[in-house]
């Protein structure tokens, strides 16, 4: 992005602010109601509508026993699949809180916290939203497994859009690097994003820093870099590393093109762990490698695929040479 981009970039966003844009979440401090917060229900169990807050005099509480899960939903706030938001929400916890998880988001990109929080702590995510059951894609705050209560105030949601790190038309977003005549990529799942430039296809339901990959989702890399003229450089001796946590059944196959028609399965995993795969000499030379990661029913098991992937990198050698250069992915709110 040049300098008379981002100056455009810089005006919207004052201008959407300047014009007094419309929050995404109403009532998101939970000041307003009459017996409960306006905009907000309860999904079942243990809720509160309190009388203190992060900010002003109200927020909300779910209350767990340790066992199952209950959340705050707010059914008016529902987001478009494809699109990427930024959650922002404050939240602490009960002196005597244990258990499993705080969480947040949406059922299909979902993110769990620690549920140690003595004193308001400020939680962001960022995440594309899946195209998995629409519409339970509203956005909800609760517990999983906890014991002890939980509060939440000041939600926010935002749009955003991402820039990538460039060296003239050379671009390379997070989780990518050049060196040493070497393409890598690491899906940046750790930063708790399933955002990356290769990725086109998040149709999976995301969860914290994985993938649930199950049915008809799948995953879809496409993997292209160029010099800082645009021209495209050829991979040799690409290799793909993927590790499969909480795997029930069936199987992720690796499956790899040049053009993202006809498609050569290199292997599967079929149990908790990583898998590596060597690309075949027939893609030696491509300038775009595409690579899906598929749920597999196994043969003769009568149950769906169910697992989830929470690792994914591409490595090869570059044809040609191309400065070295660590991606970056920047989120930039919408308006
Ligand atoms: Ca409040």
């Amino acid at each position: 992005m040049n300098r008379r981009q981002l100056a455009i970039v810089g005006f919207a966003y004052l201008a959407g602010l300047a014009m007094g844009a419309a929050p995404l979440v109403p009532n998101g401090s939970f000041e307003d109601g009459t017996t409960t917060p306006t905009g907000w229900r309860l999904s079942g169990g243990v809720g509160t509508w309190e009388t203190e807050g992060h900010t002003g005099k109200r927020s909300v509480s779910v209350t767990g026993d340790g066992t199952g899960s209950n959340t705050w939903m707010c059914p008016g706030v529902v987001l478009t699949a494809g699109k990427i938001y930024q959650i922002e929400f404050w939240t602490k916890s009960s002196a005597d809180i244990s258990g499993e998880f705080v969480i947040s988001g949406t059922n299909a990109c979902n993110f769990d916290w620690d549920v140690k929080a003595p004193q308001w702590v400020k939680r962001t995510t960022i995440a594309r939203v899946p195209p998995v059951q629409p519409e339970k894609q509203f956005i909800r705050f609760g517990h999983w497994r906890a014991k002890g209560k939980v509060w939440f105030d000041d939600v926010s949601v935002r749009e955003m859009t991402v820039e990538f790190a460039a060296k003239g038309k050379m671009v390379l977003g997070g989780g990518e690097s050049v060196a040493n005549g070497q393409y890598t990529f690491v899906a940046p799942l750790k930063e708790g994003t399933n955002v990356s430039r290769p990725l086109q296809e998040p149709s999976p339901a995301f969860d914290s820093d994985r993938w649930r990959l199950s049915g008809d989702a799948k995953l879809l890399f496409v993997h292209s870099v160029s010099d800082p003229d645009g021209k495209a450089c050829p991979f040799s001796e690409g290799r793909i590393k993927a590790s499969v946590i909480h795997h029930r059944s069936g199987a992720c196959a690796v499956a790899v093109s040049r053009d993202g028609k006809e498609w050569a399965e290199l292997g599967e995993i079929a149990k908790d762990g990583e898998g590596e795969f060597a690309l075949p000499p027939a893609l030696s030379g491509a300038e775009t490698v595409y690579v899906q990661l598929i749920p597999k029913k196994k043969e003769g098991d009568t149950r769906a695929p169910s697992l989830e992937v929470n690792g994914y990198g591409f490595s090869a050698r570059l044809g040609r040479t191309l400065p070295d250069m660590k991606g970056a992915t920047k989120f930039v709110p919408v308006k």
